[in-house]
């Protein structure tokens, strides 16, 4: 402990140790308590020495933040006032720890003497976030050693850390000159003892952007790095993404061939997964987010596939990420007859909801290569099925294997298919929770390999909460992108439509949401919820129509928009450069979802010869 600070050196040192924590974007919504951090940051700010990014409302700053994040492989702050405003930071909390994203935040709190009194905007609000992010309770006295290593601590960790910062006196510096709130600290003053820290001592540009050299989780790895620690997400052993307190062995077991084995690769599985599956020449079940929905092993329709005979030859699997999108999925790596090999991921968890699974600290190898047989299978009945669905999407009419609701307008598959083709080298795409994913799980072709696309959602929980945000914070925090696509539906966008309040002078990226407008949440009439006898309550209670006019929302949101009713504009919209964000409104009709989900079941049945000719 030491001598109590003013509330503006408190904050200068806080802001101080983020830097040195290797923090250079931060997150603010403005109130009082937090006037220090806030006039520093904005001192920092104007120093070019990290950026600054103001919102409203809490809740989109924090997926702000973990979009940036996500998109810059940083740790990011968001930094609030005391009371109900801390409380909006969860969600993106909870999102943040299930995926081990560096979201620290920082709230601003009254001193602890004020705590119970009835004193205005005073709460409880110092590990408000639980199980979800630890928290230490900054007191003004703090010493410089534990600030330091509480801040070192929280910007290197895995997943969500809470800073509480008690601010006690006279809110703002003394000083009326803004030069003076602000000094950049020297890294070789301080003692760094964390590696991540470590990483960004040596940096002394202000603009340090381009971290393509640091260890990317998602994107491709280049060929040198078939050692699964070098360049992986999963099982990973270096880069600033990794917890260094976390230690795992760099060479994972060797498996056995002969059992027929698959590969699903979940969100953020990375490419590990992929060097698996070519090294075995096994079958993967790669999702859009899993970073391994590359190359040859990757099924485009493996999902369907698992509904036909081809499941019952599966022996066993690999479960690399969190596979979050599929029943078959989640039966198949459930199922207790088979031999279920489950690799922990980034947040400390392997997928294994059917608790059958042996689990894994590091991706497995294999030493030689499968017969091919098993995969031909897999791979001909995918080009197969593959070609029925892309024939079915454009078949006339009166051919029994059209795709139902093409009468009424554009399929979400054709949109689907689309935007996937948009998502050129270098690409980011944000992909929205609901069917968007979905969608894309079946109409993308895997991509080809080492073309940088950097393909990512929230699916930690899988919430419609906070896209706006978030894909905005992932084409900020990735700004040598070519371009940056969010693809999402009315619902997920509609409930963050206040990440559309960017205050003027704010940096708006050049990004362009393509919203599937259905006019309310068409994933559940795929479901048990969807059946027929409950159509009276199915509208008001599941789908959700709202009605709500798009164009006006983006119009007072000063935001381009387009309502685009053909694929070839589609198309044509997402080979444009757009300047600042822009808004692509795809009107689509959900009353077919669960036509066309029986209609993909029958393909996949057509696809696949009856079982004696499998074996
Ligand atoms: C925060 C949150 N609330 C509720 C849900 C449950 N939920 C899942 S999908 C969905 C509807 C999504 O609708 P939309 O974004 O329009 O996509 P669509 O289903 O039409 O493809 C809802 C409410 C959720 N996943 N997250």
């Amino acid at each position: 402990m030491s001598a109590a600070r003013t509330a503006s050196e408190l904050a200068l040192r806080i802001v101080q140790s983020l830097w040195l924590g290797g923090i250079r974007d931060v997150v603010l919504a403005p109130g009082s308590r937090s006037a220090p951090l806030a006039l520093t940051l904005d001192a920092a700010d104007r120093a070019g020495d990290l950026h600054l990014h103001v919102r409203v409302d809490e809740r989109s700053a924090a997926f702000l933040a973990l979009g940036l994040a996500t998109g810059s492989r940083r740790p990011v702050a968001v930094v609030t006032t005391s009371g109900t405003a801390v409380g909006n930071l969860l969600p993106a909390v909870m999102e943040a720890h299930h995926t081990g994203r560096r979201l620290l935040v920082v709230s601003a709190d009254r001193p602890d003497r004020l705590r119970g009194t009835g004193a205005n905007q005073t709460t409880q609000q110092a590990g408000i976030f639980g199980v979800f992010a630890g928290c230490v309770d900054l007191i003004p006295s703090v010493s410089d050693a534990e600030l330091d290593d509480a801040v070192a601590q929280a910007c290197s960790r895995r997943g969500p850390s809470q800073l509480n910062v008690q601010l006690d006196g006279d809110l703002v510096p003394p000083d009326p000159d803004p030069a003076a709130w602000w000094q950049r600290p020297n890294p070789a003053d301080h003692r760094l003892d964390n590696s991540a820290a470590a990483d960004f001592r040596a940096e002394s540009a202000p603009e340090t952007r381009d971290n393509s050299t640091a260890a990317d989780f998602r994107a491709e790895s280049a060929p040198e790095t078939r050692d699964n620690s070098a360049g992986a997400g999963f099982g990973a052993a270096s880069g600033v993404n990794v917890d260094p307190s976390v230690s795992v062995p760099v060479d994972g077991e060797v498996l056995p061939l002969g059992p027929r084995t698959v590969v699903v690769a979940g969100d953020d599985a990375g490419p590990a997964a992929r060097l698996l599956a070519e090294a075995a020449d096994w079958p993967m079940l790669a999702e859009p987010t899993s970073g391994a929905r590359i190359g040859r092993q990757a099924l485009r329709t493996g999902r369907l596939l698992l509904t036909t005979d081809l499941r019952a030859q599966v022996e066993r699997v690999v479960v690399i990420g969190h596979p979050t999108l599929s029943r078959p999925v989640t039966s198949l790596i459930s199922d207790p007859a088979l031999e279920v090999l489950a690799v922990r991921g980034r947040d400390g968890v392997a997928t294994d909801p059917g608790r059958v699974a042996r689990v894994l600290e590091v991706v497995p190898r294999v030493e030689a290569s499968d017969d091919g047989v098993w995969f031909a299978l897999w791979r001909e009945a995918d080009l197969r099925l593959s070609a029925l669905i892309d024939a079915g999407l454009t078949a006339s009419q009166g051919d029994s294997m059209r795709a139902p609701g093409l009468d009424s307008g554009l399929s979400p598959l054709a949109v689907a298919a689309v935007v996937a083709s948009a998502v050129a080298a270098d690409t980011s795409l944000v992909v929205g929770s609901s069917n968007a994913v979905r969608d894309l799980d079946v109409m993308a072709t895997p991509w080809p390999p080492l073309q940088h696309r950097f393909i990512v959602g929230n699916r930690g929980l899988a919430g419609i909460d906070g896209m706006v945000s978030t894909a905005i914070g992932i084409a900020l925090g990735r700004p040598r992108a070519a371009r940056t696509i969010a693809y999402l539906g009315d619902l997920t966008f509609l409930h963050d439509s206040n990440g559309l309040l960017v205050g003027s002078g704010q940096p708006r990226p050049d990004l362009t949401f393509v919203v599937l407008s259905d006019d309310g949440g068409a994933i559940f009439s795929t479901l048990e919820q969807g059946a027929p006898r409950f159509s009276d309550a199915f509208e008001r209670v599941f789908a959700t129509p709202h009605g709500t006019d798009l164009a006006a929302l983006c119009a007072a949101h000063h935001t381009a928009y387009e309502r685009v009713d053909d694929l070839k504009r589609l198309s044509e919209a997402l080979d444009e450069s757009p300047s600042g964000i822009r808004v692509l409104e795809v009107p689509v009709s959900r009353n077919d979802r669960r036509a066309e989900a029986a209609w993909l079941r029958s393909l996949a049945r057509r696809a696949v010869p009856a079982s004696d000719e499998l074996r």
